[in-house]
Formats: C-alpha cells, sequence, structure tokens
C-alpha cells in the first residue's frame, strides 16, 4: 500500500433526502482519523472539503427520477478533479463522504489511471438504480450502475470517459435490500454478489479470500464502503439501515485481509450521519475500520 495518503472530504448530502450525511467528513474527522493513520506511519495529508454549491437546490426536482443532479454532477466532477490531481502526484486518496453519490465523481478521478480497475462494493445496498427503475429518484442509490455506464448522461460521462469500471471486476459484499430493476441489472451485467446469505454460509474468510482471487489481475483496487453495510446495531448513523449486517468482527476481518493482501489502491468510505448517530459511533467504528484496512494490529 502507498505510505502516502490525502483525505478528501466531500460534505454532500444531496444524492438522498435525509440532511446530516454532510457533517460526515467532520465526524469522521474528529474520531481522530488523521491521528490514527499518522501512527501507522503513514505520511498524511488533508485537503480539506470539496466545495458543495448549495444554492442550486432549489431548481431540485426538474429533471425526472433524479433529484439535485445538477448539484450531485458540479460536486462530483470538483470531486474528480481532485482525486485526480492526488493519484497524479503519487499519493492514495481516502474519500470521507457524505453520501454514496460520490463515489461518482470519485471512480471518475481513479478510474483513468488503471487499465482495469477492480472495486469493492462494501453495501447493504446494490446502488444500481437508474431513473427508470429508482423507487425514490435519490442518486446514492444509483451511483455503482453509474459508474457501469449506466443512467443519465450527465452522471455517466463525468471525466469525459465511460464507463469508470467493467462488471466482471466489481464485487458487492453485504447486499440484503435490492430493488427489482436492481436484480435484473446484476442478472443482465453478471455482477459478483456475496448476499448477506453468502457472508453467513461461506463466512467472510472464504468471501474475501474468494474476492481477493477474482480481482487478482486488476492494476488497481478501488474499495467504496458504505457504512450501512455493517448492522445497523454497530453504525447508527446511516441513513438508510438495514438489520442483519455484517459485524463489527467480520468487517474488521475482512478490512485486515485487504490489508494483507495488499491489493486496495483508493479508498471511500461514505454514508456517515452524525445527525441519526449515538456518541459519534458511526464514525469512529469509520475509523477503526479504516486502521485494519491500512494495517493496524494488535500485536
Ligand atoms: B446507499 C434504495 N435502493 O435506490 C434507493 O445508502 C436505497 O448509498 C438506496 O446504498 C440506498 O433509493 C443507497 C431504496
Ligand atoms: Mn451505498
Ligand atoms: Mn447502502
Ligand atoms: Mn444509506
Amino acid at each position: 500500500m502507498k505510505k502516502e495518503i490525502s483525505i478528501i472530504g466531500v460534505p454532500l448530502d444531496l444524492g438522498q433526502t435525509r440532511r446530516g450525511v454532510d457533517m460526515g467528513p467532520s465526524a469522521i474527522r474528529y474520531a481522530q482519523l488523521h491521528e490514527r493513520i499518522e501512527n501507522l506511519s503513514y505520511s498524511v495529508e488533508d485537503l480539506g472539503d470539496i466545495l458543495v454549491d448549495r444554492t442550486l437546490v432549489k431548481e431540485d426536482h426538474t429533471e425526472h427520477n433524479l433529484k439535485n443532479l445538477k448539484s450531485v454532477k458540479d460536486t462530483c466532477e470538483k470531486l474528480a478533479v481532485e482525486v485526480d490531481e492526488v493519484i497524479k502526484s503519487n499519493r492514495m486518496p481516502l474519500v470521507l463522504g457524505g453520501d454514496h453519490s460520490i463515489a461518482i465523481g470519485t471512480l471518475a478521478g481513479v478510474s483513468k489511471h488503471y487499465n482495469n480497475l477492480g472495486l469493492i462494493w462494501f453495501d447493504a445496498h446494490g446502488d444500481l438504480n437508474t431513473a427508470e427503475t429508482s423507487p425514490s429518484g435519490n442518486i446514492h442509490g444509483m451511483s455503482l450502475a453509474v459508474s457501469l455506464g449506466h443512467g443519465h448522461d450527465l452522471l455517466t460521462k463525468i471525466g469525459g470517459y465511460f464507463p469508470k469500471v467493467k462488471p466482471e471486476n466489481v464485487i458487492i459484499i453485504g447486499a440484503r435490500d435490492l430493488d427489482e430493476g436492481e436484480r435484473a441489472i446484476i442478472k443482465e451485467l453478471g455482477i459478483k454478489v456475496y448476499t448477506m446469505h453468502e457472508v453467513d454460509k461461506l463466512g467472510m474468510t472464504k468471501v474475501m479470500e474468494e474476492t481477493i482471487d477474482h480481482l487478482k489481475d486488476c492494476d488497481g483496487v478501488h474499495l467504496s464502503l458504505d457504512l450501512d453495510g455493517l448492522d445497523p446495531i454497530h453504525v447508527p448513523g446511516v441513513g438508510t439501515p438495514v438489520s442483519g449486517g455484517i459485524t463489527y468482527r467480520e468487517g474488521h476481518l475482512a478490512m485486515e485481509m485487504l490489508s494483507e493482501a495488499d491489493i486496495i489502491t483508493s479508498i471511500e468510505f461514505v454514508e456517515v450521519n452524525p445527525i441519526l448517530d449515538e456518541k459519534n459511533k458511526t464514525a469512529i467504528v469509520a475509523v477503526a475500520l479504516i486502521g485494519s484496512l491500512l494495517g493496524e494490529k494488535l500485536l
């Protein structure tokens, strides 16, 4: 893993409708992210937050079933430029959300640097909707579809190229809430999904062994971790909690195995909502997971 890390905060909450997730980057910083990473002897720089222009929010629902399209697109464009610059300067981006729509921007900045990017999507959800299939119109439920090249042109073409990732290089882990249209696209594109059923049945060790093996020919792997992939008992501060998720220890084991395999080249943690949280518990879990991912060990 690269020993130089650049933190980028993205205080965007317009990819969904529960306010508060824009405070995620602050909450994660407050949980001592910087210190934690520095103690693992990384060199850390914090680039601060991407500016989110909220003056556009009024023009909001103009596009059919794509809430705040313009604001989400603008923020993702800015994020893509910043992520691109971080990678160009030979550092590893660590992006803090914000809601999961920001993955559109992160991947637009990351993917151009790789010929065969792998993507681990750790989530209770598939985020594989389009405006045609989405029950909510919330773009945070569409970001994986967009990155695969499915969705509104304004989103799929951010960065000037698409798709950002090939379906055979995507692995979803922790799924337990999929919409009808998402099931269809999973089948159509043949996306590998470890639902909670597989996590229970195989155990996290096997799930991660298979994941790491599946991505062995990739020249980079992006980890996009939606905190709601974990069970809400451990992470109450998420906007779309679903029971029956990954346990605290399973989450850590997954991160530890990724650390040992040394395959992750960019990182994003999203959907921490301090307004819904209890004493910053969710941000604290996020920082602990990042610690494991970056090689923290007890002995
Ligand atoms: B998240 C739902 N599938 O599209 C939709 O938290 C939920 O980034 C999306 O995974 C959840 O609105 C998006 C019902
Ligand atoms: Mn998500
Ligand atoms: Mn989710
Ligand atoms: Mn959510």
